[in-house]
């Protein structure tokens, strides 16, 4: 059994092109981080890579983790500038026997010395973006909302061997003060990987799904028995009711998991979560996910439609 998992529906084509490598015997490693790259290279994600929305001072600041389930090694970069692929650079760093985590200046030299490919990460397009919302919030004197429609990639593989990976990678959230840093490049609340279980990844609002250790918390309930659909609702509606009783808001939550089955999961507290999956039952799909009254998530395979809209928005011009 085989498979790959990941957040959004922006990670279709990696997916795909991630689970081709899984479906010649390919390593988890070697497909995630294919997978991960292509999605860091469309310049029309805005929340990943090349491409990705700017901070306060309009500068692209990236992060990144990865974790292999075998080993338990980990890697991570943060607010690193200018480099074209922060997966690669995270999944080097795992390699390592101490410094796993970099950050900002000491991210960039490691990655300098390591011949990673050096690239100006701020578009003309995510510029265009970044003035428009500079205007709307002088016009309207608005608060800016951290999440708005942010979407990080998380992804989970699993190979023919039996080992679980994880990976992430996001310019974070959009107008971030310098230096932020959310959830995604740390273990255990951006992503998770144990080969003995399976793995876990998260997406939303990094201040909150930090709170909860979300993507350990999945993975440790899926050891428990629970199943990878059963793990990622307990997850998400345990720290969504915690920080609903504490704080009275609970920002945006949303996982994906895959058991070292090939089972897959899902949970969300928000409308509009989908995610990509392929396993060696099933081609590369996208679902779109509902959160029932009850808590309880119903995910449904995207319509032909859906999918021409999305890309339809994401490559339509910038209005100013
Ligand atoms: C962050 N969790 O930086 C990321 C943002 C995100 O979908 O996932 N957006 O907080």
């Amino acid at each position: 059994m085989h498979g790959i998992i990941a957040t959004w529906r922006m990670a279709k084509e990696g997916i795909e092109q991630g689970f081709e490598q899984l479906n010649q015997n390919g390593k988890a490693s070697d497909a995630i981080e294919t997978a991960i790259k292509a999605v860091e290279d469309f310049p029309y994600y805005k929340s990943v890579g090349y491409g990705g929305l700017p901070n306060e001072d309009q500068v692209v600041e990236l992060d990144a983790g990865y974790m292999d389930g075998d080993t338990f090694d980990v890697g991570a970069i943060c607010a690193i500038k200018d480099f074209a692929n922060p997966i690669s650079i995270a999944k080097k760093l795992s390699e390592e026997k101490v410094n796993n985590i970099l950050v900002s200046y000491g991210a960039e030299k490691y990655a300098r010395e390591h011949h990673f490919e050096e690239k100006e990460m701020l578009t003309d397009r995510a510029k265009a973006f970044y003035r428009k919302k500079k205007k709307e919030l002088e016009q309207q004197a608005q608060e800016l909302k951290p999440y708005d429609g942010h979407d990080t990639v998380g992804m989970v593989c699993l190979d023919e061997n039996g080992t679980v990976v994880a990976g992430t990678s996001t310019s974070g959230l959009f107008m971030k003060k310098p230096g932020r840093v959310g959830d995604s490049p740390f273990v255990g609340s951006g992503f998770y990987a144990d080969s003995e279980v399976g793995g876990a990844t998260a997406t939303g609002l990094g201040e909150d799904l930090m709170k909860g250790c979300i993507s350990y918390e999945i993975v440790r309930l899926m050891k428990e028995g629970l199943t990878p659909q059963e793990a990622c609702e307990k997850a998400v509606n345990d720290l969504d009711a915690s920080l609903k009783k504490r704080r009275t808001v609970a920002g945006d939550l949303s996982v994906v998991a895959m058991n070292k089955k090939g089972e897959f999961g899902c949970a969300t507290n928000i409308d509009g979560f989908s995610f990509s999956v392929a396993t060696s039952d099933a081609e590369p799909t996208v679902y779109l996910v509902t959160r029932q009254g009850d808590g309880h998530c119903t995910f449904e395979v995207a319509s032909k439609e859906w999918l021409d809209e999305y890309m339809r928005v994401r490559m339509a011009p910038v209005e100013e």
